[in-house]
């Protein structure tokens, strides 16, 4: 059965320069990629991906790490993974939630650690299932940023909008 899943590189993934290993092991699966991007990761949006965890002691620590704060790192790669088993089949490669109890050759059993607060850092995170699959996908990505269709979606019509465009007028000296 064709699954989608969310997969996230948390700030401590991306300082420990893993974007490419994580990705390499990804590929294993030969499930498509049908969306990515580097986002900046704001309180809400921290707190709503990790709702279900909010009356833990950790929450707060938590939403620190996944917002860079503890890695000095304020963005995370966000990807959609598509295909057979695809939430199994990521789950799998990435280990174990704890470090500790993570088989060592998957990706949080290698690179993933438990800091003295008693937060796992571990690396990357993965969709537990199809439904939490469906609502972080949602939170994540707008529909347009997917190049196959998950799920339902309606037309809007949203006028007078601010938005940026690229000035095309000016060259090189403007990049920052
Ligand atoms: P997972 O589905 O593997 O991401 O696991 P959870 O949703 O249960 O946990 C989400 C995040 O909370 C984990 F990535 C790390 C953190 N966590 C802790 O830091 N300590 C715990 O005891 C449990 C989870």
């Amino acid at each position: 059965m064709n699954q989608a899943v969310l997969i996230l590189i948390k700030p401590d993934g991306l300082k420990k320069s893993l974007t490419g290993n994580i990705l390499t092991r990804l590929s294993e699966t030969k499930l498509e990629i049908v969306a990515a991007k580097i986002a900046r990761v704001s309180q809400e949006l921290a707190q709503e991906h990790y709702r279900h965890l909010k009356d833990k002691p950790f929450f707060a620590e938590l939403t620190k790490y996944l917002r860079g704060e503890l890695h000095n790192r304020r963005k995370v790669m966000a990807l959609v993974y598509w295909g057979e088993d695809a939430i199994a089949k990521c789950r799998h490669i990435a280990g174990a939630t704890n470090p500790e109890e993570a088989d060592p050759t998957s990706i949080r059993g290698s690179y993933g650690r438990i800091t003295t607060k008693g937060v796992y850092e571990n690396v990357i995170h993965v969709s537990s299932n199809e439904e939490e699959a469906e609502r972080e996908i949602k939170l994540w990505f707008h529909p347009d940023e997917i190049i196959v269709d998950l799920y339902a979606t309606k037309e809007t019509v949203t006028e007078k909008k601010k938005a940026r465009a690229w000035d095309l007028k000016k060259g090189a000296e403007s990049i920052k």
